[in-house]
């Protein structure tokens, strides 16, 4: 059973973009501004970057209890089984700058994605298991929205990433302490992780026995059986009212109206599942993928993608809580960025897919 999935857009965005009604200054903005505002320059200070090597004892991977602790909910995952008929075409709000084009087609064949991104209470699940130590936690800082911050924690801050000042290195910030050393993640267990890098959510998926996705595999379930589509529900961002998806509402960085019921992450599913019943697969957290990143492609037709053979950032899909269309028009399922492998933010997590049902 197979798939021809059609990735992103560029060159024959012209009927897609209006069906924005203001896309061009959307794109402008987005093609100027939004690398900060996804955090894309989040780069740690390569003094610290001896400390990326990171592994999970075997030992403690396949201990009792680690085949004990796996958490049910683990369990729930679809099976994207691939047609010949679902020919997909990216509703196009291309934007060269980040290779989101040329349109091209892509095989990919069947395979099981998670409908949720991974929480809290399952990465502490396989951290329980495995003593695993995050990146973050080694390199003992993660980027934190200073929007989200306490003013102690702020106060205690002297350095900010000069494209985008709204991000702040915040000592003892993790995935045990999203906003800081006096935050924790006791009443959001059910929160998608953030603040773990590339390497943590390969060592997360290996230990679940499954593996990040491909971009295209990731793009392929946003889509949800969708064609020609921006979001995973179609191309009205909030069809009857509704929201679809934790993104920011008002003005970004300096106003969260939190129309939507969150200013920061929400519960994983929350909001509406796509066709595919996969939850969240824009908004909440940004998902790693599997790919390196790269902006020039290949038109020609592709079985089952994995993206360059290497590269120095890996791609990122799907936008966050802090996503807003003046800034960071990322929550579609053609938008893309990246960051190094190392990096870790308040909006960034994962879901793990397999080739076979885990
Ligand atoms: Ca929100
Ligand atoms: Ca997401």
């Amino acid at each position: 059973m197979h798939c021809f999935v059609f990735l992103f857009i560029f060159g024959c965005v012209n009927k897609a973009l209006c069906l924005q009604s203001s896309c061009g200054v959307e794109q402008e903005l987005a093609t100027t501004q939004g690398a900060a505002g996804c955090g894309w320059n989040l780069k740690r200070p390569a003094a610290t970057v001896e400390h990326r090597t990171v592994s999970v004892d075997p030992d403690a991977k396949y201990s009792t209890l680690a085949n004990e602790e796996m958490p049910t909910v683990q369990g729930e995952e679809k099976k994207l089984q691939t047609r010949s008929d679902c020919l997909m075409v990216s509703s196009g709000y291309g934007i060269l700058l980040y290779g989101e084009g040329p349109q091209r087609p892509v095989h990919v064949d069947s395979f099981y994605m998670d409908i949720q991104e991974v929480t809290n209470r399952q990465f502490q699940n396989f951290v329980n298991a495995t003593g695993y130590v995050t990146e973050a936690e080694k390199f003992g800082d993660s980027f934190v929205f200073e929007g989200i911050l306490s003013e102690t924690v702020k106060n205690q801050i002297t350095q900010a990433v000069a494209a985008a000042p709204w991000w702040l290195p915040v000592k003892g910030a993790s995935w045990r302490h999203p906003e800081g050393p006096d935050s924790n993640i006791t009443d959001r267990l059910n929160h998608p992780v953030i603040h773990v890098s590339w390497m943590d959510a390969v060592a997360y998926c290996s230990w679940a026995s499954k593996r990040l996705p491909t971009e295209a595999e990731w793009e392929y379930a946003c889509r949800g059986g969708l064609r020609d589509r921006l979001y995973p529900w179609g191309n009205k961002l909030n069809p009857k009212g509704q929201h679809y998806a934790n993104l920011w509402q008002g003005d970004f960085p300096s106003h969260n109206s939190g129309e939507d019921g969150y200013i920061k992450t929400s519960p994983v599913m929350s909001f509406p599942s796509n066709g595919f019943g996969l939850y969240d697969m824009v908004g909440n957290a940004w998902e790693w993928t599997s790919d390196w990143w790269a902006v020039h492609h290949t038109t020609d037709q592709q079985h089952n993608p994995k993206g360059p053979p290497s590269g120095t950032d890996k791609v990122k899909k799907g936008g966050s809580y802090m996503c807003h269309k003046s800034y960071c028009y990322r929550y579609r399922c053609a938008a893309r960025s990246q960051n190094t492998p190392d990096s870790s933010a308040s909006n960034l997590g994962f879901r793990c897919a397999s080739q076979d049902q885990r």
